[in-house]
């Protein structure tokens, strides 16, 4: 048995040594050069033209590339409209313009002063308002609409309106971008590099050079983390160094600094949200209009799709009978934004939220008893806005558990007394959800292809095309290859990802790594097991002898596989009791000339949306969790901390309960800081500011919950899923924002006169500005 337990993560012994090897740790090659790209001084503007004369008279500089230099020097996921290296129109600030090649990075980053931009400035668009006041939008979303929600509004009790805002984040990453290019034989390019998606990586490397795509190996390794970072945005600076490799036939190496990676690269899209609801005496939602603007930044990028996801997310965990959804992408000047943990999921789902804690401030009830009321039910109100039935759905049994485990209703009481005593400190609790939906909505993305390998000493190799970023994603396919052969999982390794093995691959993405790829690794392992258990059968009633009568083809039909146990490193004839070690099966299988490799495709059944109704099932499941925090704030410094988190979650039959529960806390910090600590600061001209850790705040281990608990209800009906498992990766981020509820819910004891009112992150300057509005 190796599903359900908790193996160590293949790299935590790595991780700890300094044996894991990412790719600024892998070893210089002979002539390898180093790269580095050079951003624009401007947010918007015209490139007129670069001197480079000075720089490449440097010590050290051999080289300098533009765009004239690709044979096509465009790039995007979804609209190919992101210029590999501004061309003459510039997107945003720090925007890669130049690449300098040099002998080693201390030259380049001396040189790199001495390169001179002639730019016509232009003015810049700055802010999501000022792109709606322009109209400059680059996408437009299909509204949802279910119901009739204007009659609904019209006829509604109450009525509250107003707007939700909340900031971008930094994917803060450990490994910046990365990645090394090889020049190989004929014009090949084998591209190792720090993505999430290796194969787009490798079509964007193959287009800009001219290339076929059977021309470019990608090979992946593992990330120090990409958090939705390396979906998309490590490609073009992989055609960066594979530029390098062409031209100048030498391995080409570019390693991001931290503040380059910052200032370059796209983060999590802010949104502006704006909303009208009603609702009745006790707080039932009777209707929703929300428009949604999200800051897409300067290109499209994955911005639709994340729109996308945060309309489907804009209903949280509670029933809207009456909604009409809008949706927008911005193009402002900064970095184009990008898929971030939660994908547009955490910006819809923090709209509602938000709007239940107002609803109770309006109502003067608890906020907990609003959600109760509008959470979706198990039989009746269980079709979301876009009309996917939920089934077997847990948040009722969630949210009363943790209503109980947490002691809720006591610390709540205890909560009012601390507040009335006025010691200048006031305290929150907060009760937030989350039902995130699995799968990518792009139907098409939702496939995956595997190859196992069965060695003559009985050890497996598997590669799929998922990535490993730290999420854990290969050590829960090795436990499913390890547990479908019966063998110690210590014996089955998960491979490097490479696009020579496994082809036109979907990103590691959606948190769908492990649905995806171990499904397709489970096909693959089975129909080895299928052959072993048939050359086993055919042992045991003497057709199969070696070198005298090789094994038949594999008739399943004369077969049956129930009588076959593999398990602990052997393979049991359960009706005769007979027999055999997994070893020896693997060598006489050898031996029979039979094929122990398997190559499987899967896809994920069931999902059809349509997308001019804005109807039908996008997702496979939902992954379902419920969080309580209780939040202090210090009213003469606007600080505040986390006292105490308490997370319950449906994760079905977890794979590897050990590995969630890291995914679950780490995404619940991640969270927390987005809407707390973690604020962008650009200039008036549109540079980022904030571009290090010292002036960019992720949280720290002092900021993490005092007291922190963390647990997962039973959950054996995901049957939609390998092993009734469920994704965890993203889910639990959404968590996160129970903290900026519960410090909305302290500034209520100190608001008597309206309805507090913060943006996220709810920075100690934001909660003293808003605590000045009550003097
Ligand atoms: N966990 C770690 N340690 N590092 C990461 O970069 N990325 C998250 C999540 N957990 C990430 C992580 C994101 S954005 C996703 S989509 C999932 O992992 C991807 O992996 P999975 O699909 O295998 O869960
Ligand atoms: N990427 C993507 C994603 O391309 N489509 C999605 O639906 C998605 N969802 C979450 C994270 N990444
Ligand atoms: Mo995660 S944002 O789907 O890479």
């Amino acid at each position: 048995m190796s599903i359900g337990q908790n193996i160590p993560h293949d790299s935590s012994r790595g991780h700890v040594t300094g044996g894991s090897v990412f790719i600024d740790d892998r070893a210089l090659t002979q002539k390898e050069v180093f790269v580095l790209p050079v951003g624009v001084p401007a947010a918007a503007g015209l490139l007129k033209s670069i001197e480079t004369k000075e720089a490449l008279k440097a010590p050290g500089i051999l080289a300098a590339f533009t765009a004239k230099d690709f044979h096509h020097n465009h790039w995007g996921t979804i609209i190919p409209e992101q210029p590999v290296l501004v061309e003459n129109k510039i997107g945003y600030y720090d925007e890669p313009a130049l690449i300098l090649v040099g002998t080693s990075m201390d030259a380049l980053l001396r040189a790199k002063s001495l390169v001179k931009f002639d730019i016509e400035k232009h003015p810049a668009i700055l802010s999501i308002d000022e792109a709606i006041a322009k109209k400059n939008f680059i996408y437009k979303a299909n509204p949802f609409a279910c119901g009739d929600a204007h009659s609904a509004l019209q006829k509604a009790p109450h009525k509250l309106s107003g707007s939700f805002e909340c900031g971008g984040q930094e994917h803060f990453y450990l490994e910046s971008q990365a990645c090394i290019a090889y020049p190989m034989e004929d014009g090949q390019i084998e591209i190792h590099s720090s993505s999430q998606h290796p194969s787009e990586t490798q079509h964007v490397v193959a287009e800009a050079l001219g290339l076929s795509l059977h021309e470019v190996v990608c090979i992946v390794k593992r990330m120090g983390g990409g958090f939705g970072g390396k979906e998309s945005q490590a490609a073009p600076f992989a055609a960066m160094a594979a530029l390098v490799a062409q031209k100048m036939q030498r391995p080409a190496r570019l390693c991001l600094s931290k503040d380059d990676d910052m200032m370059m690269t796209g983060k999590r899209h802010p949104f502006k949200n704006f909303y009208e609801v009603g609702f009745d005496d006790d707080g039932r939602i009777l209707g929703l209009k929300a428009q949604l603007y999200a800051d897409g930044g300067a290109y499209a990028d994955l911005s639709s799709s994340i729109l996308d996801r945060a309309m489907f997310h804009i209903d949280g965990a509670y029933f809207l009978p009456h909604a009409h959804i809008e949706g927008y992408v911005c193009r402002t000047n900064f970095h184009s934004n990008t898929a971030f943990r939660g994908f547009g999921g955490p910006q819809g789902t923090m709209t509602i939220e938000s709007i239940i804690e107002d609803i109770a401030a309006y109502l003067k009830k608890d906020a907990l008893d609003i959600r109760l009321l509008n959470c979706y039910g198990k039989n009746q109100n269980n079709v979301t806005h876009y009309g996917q039935t939920l089934t077997h759905n847990t948040l009722p049994d969630l949210f009363a558990q943790l209503k109980n485990d947490s002691e809720y209703l006591r610390r709540r009481q205890e909560i009012d007394i601390f507040n009335s005593q006025g010691t200048g400190k006031i305290r929150g609790l907060s009760v937030t959800a989350t039902k995130f939906g699995i799968a990518f909505t792009a139907r098409f993305l939702n496939q995956g292809n595997a190859l196992v390998n069965v060695h003559k000493d009985g050890t497996v190799q598997v590669s799929t095309g998922a990535t490993e970023m730290g999420q854990g994603v290969n050590t829960k396919i090795q436990q499913i290859v390890a547990h479908t052969f019966g063998v110690p999982s210590p014996d089955v390794k998960v491979m490097a990802t490479s696009t020579e093995k496994n082809h036109n691959t979907s990103p590691t993405a959606a948190s769908s790594g492990s649905d995806i790829n171990g499904s397709a690794a489970l096909q693959a392992s089975l129909e080895i097991k299928n052959r072993l258990a048939w050359l086993y059968h055919n042992i045991l009633i003497g057709t199969t002898m070696n070198d005298i009568a090789e094994c038949p083809p594999v008739d399943l039909n004369q077969l049956n596989l129930a009588d076959f146990h593999f398990h602990d490193g052997n393979v049991v004839h359960l009706p005769s009791g007979q027999n055999i070690s997994w070893t020896e099966l693997v060598k006489k299988a050898y031996l029979n000339r039979m094929s122990l490799g398997e190559y499987a495709h899967f896809k994920t059944e069931g999902l059809g949306f349509d997308k001019a109704r804005s109807l039908g099932t996008p997702f496979n499941y939902f992954t379902n969790g419920v969080a309580v925090s209780e939040v202090e704030i210090d009213t003469w410094t606007g600080e505040s901390k986390v006292l105490q988190a308490d997370i319950l979650m449906d994760l079905g039959r977890p794979l590897n309960p050990g590995i969630d529960r890291g995914q679950v806390t780490g995404a619940f910090v991640q969270g927390m800081g987005w809407v707390t600590s973690e604020k962008l600061f650009y200039n008036k001209e549109g540079k980022l500011l904030s571009h290090s850790p010292t002036t960019y705040k992720i949280p720290s281990i002092q900021d993490t919950p005092r007291v922190f608990n963390v647990s997962f209800i039973e959950n054996n009906e995901n049957h939609q899923n390998v092993h009734r498992s469920k994704a965890v990766g993203e889910p639990p981020f959404l968590l996160g924002i129970s903290v900026w509820t519960a410090l909305k819910n302290a500034l209520r004891y100190k608001s008597t006169q309206r309805i507090p009112h913060i943006k996220s992150p709810a920075t100690p300057e934001e909660l003293l500005m808003e605590l000045k509005q009550y003097e």
